[in-house]
């Protein structure tokens, strides 16, 4: 147990666990920042609905959302820290799990701010479908991000967090890592993007993905179709383009559009107080 607000014993619990052996590449870093980026991405603007507030991935309706599939993973990973430092809420851990893995394994320091509750306001909840669908193009993502209020920029510095983790068969149905180091943060996917010869395939299972097999490589290397959606579309592509040769570029921008991920649907005031969450209308308590 901490003392209530005390965020760096959180951190350095966080930062404790990374190291998983057992688990995929050696790192529970990945998922916890896809576990960061799917409890914020539900978020729409125009209904101010969704976002990282609430915790909601708790609850079947949107855990069981087949686009969270493997989350669960995340959220085990976390629950020791959550069991050490009960006061933290799980809202506040799940994304700053993500910042802390994210400068763990070498990224930029991205700010993190307090204060997200656990209530969930049933005013605020997310319908299913609101995550990106790795099998379609350049339209589908500016649908879904265009809802977040994210700029053709912003999408691109977004996904160069696949530079990071893996797909696996059993939750996406996507197969295989994007870069040959994925626990290590860096610039590697727009470079690979677009220094390599991608071929389609199709997997056993029916899904299609784009490829590269390089025979002094462990593995065969992957791109989802929106992915490579970024190098095709005229708007996205300068961003990729200029991401892949200025590393620091990419670092500052995906600094500042993550943070702004985590801080969709949250209002604050002077003092980093949140003012629009009303826990008297909370459906659930944690
Ligand atoms: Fe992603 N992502 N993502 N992604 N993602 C997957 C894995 C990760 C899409 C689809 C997939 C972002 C944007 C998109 C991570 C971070 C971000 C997988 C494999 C699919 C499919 C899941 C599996 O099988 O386990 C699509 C589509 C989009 C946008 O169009 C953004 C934005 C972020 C964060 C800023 C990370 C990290 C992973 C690796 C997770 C792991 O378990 O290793």
């Amino acid at each position: 147990m901490s003392n209530p607000g005390d965020y760096d014993a959180v951190r350095k619990d966080i930062a404790s666990l990374l190291k998983q052996p057992e688990y995929d590449d050696g790192s529970a870093g990945p998922v916890l920042v896809r576990l960061a980026w799917h409890s914020s991405g539900t978020y729409d603007a125009e209904t101010d609905t969704g976002g990282s507030n609430g915790a909601g991935m708790r609850y079947e309706a949107e855990g069981g959302d087949p686009a969270n599939a493997g989350l669960q993973h995340a959220r085990v990973f976390l629950e020791p820290v959550k069991s050490k430092h009960t006061w933290v809420t799980y809202s506040d851990l799940w994304t700053l799990g993500g910042v802390e893995a994210i400068k763990q394994m070498g990224g930029p320091e991205i700010e993190w701010k307090a204060g997200r509750t656990d209530f969930v306001d049933d005013s605020k909840l997310p319908p299913r479908g609101r995550l990106p669908d790795g099998a379609q193009g350049a339209d589908h993502i500016r649908f879904i991000f265009y809802r977040m209020g994210f700029s053709d920029q912003e999408i691109v510095a977004l996904s160069g967090a696949h530079n990071l983790g893996r797909c696996h068969s059993d939750r996406s149905g996507f197969h295989g890592a994007w870069v040959n180091n994925p626990t290590r943060f860096s610039n590697t996917y727009f470079r690979l993007m677009m220094s390599l010869n991608w071929k389609e395939k199709t997997l056993d299972n029916g899904v299609r993905q784009f490829v590269h097999y390089d025979e002094d490589a462990d593995e065969e290397l992957m791109m989802l179709p929106t992915d490579l959606a970024l190098l095709s579309d005229p708007s996205f592509k300068p961003w990729v383009e200029l991401y892949a040769k200025d590393r620091d570029r990419f670092f500052e921008d995906f600094a500042k559009v993550f943070a702004k991920l985590i801080e969709l649907g949250i209002e604050r005031d002077e003092k980093g107080g949140i003012t629009n969450i009303d826990n008297e209308k909370g459906g659930y308590h944690s």
